[in-house]
């Protein structure tokens, strides 16, 4: 079994910038903590970070026939991106939506998602927690379907 881990736009900040709203690991420490746990779970994991919109869409249309399922963070993307939208609709692949922040508790404008709807779940809130329980619910989703050995 493959997934692809997908983070968006400024995500390559963490730990770096405003660390009060979204502490203080990196984002090479949470793929370090992905890492770990996809060995347990002996599955494979690959990850993308892209500031631009055209490139995670590509990404996501490229992971068809290669990955099983996709964990994705789109960032600000979350909130504006019907081509991400898209791109997660009509290549099918389970997708679950992640974020560090819970988004139902920031501003109005965080409450909508262009993605969740398109997407398996979403998981919010939890810190780089977060991207460990979207991956387990991924590896849940490709085991459940019976589809883990394509
Ligand atoms: O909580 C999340 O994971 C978000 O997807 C993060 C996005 C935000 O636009 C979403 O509403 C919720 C922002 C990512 C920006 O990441 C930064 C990290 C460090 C410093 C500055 C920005």
């Amino acid at each position: 079994m493959k997934i692809l881990v997908i983070n968006g736009p400024n995500l390559n900040l963490l730990g770096k910038r405003e660390p009060d709203i979204y502490g203080a690991v990196t984002l090479d420490d949470i793929n370090k903590r992905i890492i770990a746990l996809a060995a347990e779970l002996n599955v494979e994991v690959d990850f993308f970070q892209s500031n631009h919109e055209g490139e995670l869409v590509q990404q996501i249309q490229d992971a068809m026939g290669i990955y099983q399922a996709l964990v994705i963070n789109p960032g600000a993307y979350t909130h504006t991106s019907v081509a991400l939208r898209d791109a997660i609709s009509s290549t099918g692949i389970p997708t679950v939506e992640a974020h560090i922040s819970n988004i139902y508790k920031r501003e109005e404008f965080r409450r909508h998602s262009f993605i969740s709807d398109v997407a398996a779940g979403q998981i919010t809130g939890f810190g780089p927690e977060s991207y460990l329980l979207a991956f387990r619910a991924a590896v849940g989703l490709v085991t459940a379907s019976g589809k883990s050995e394509r």
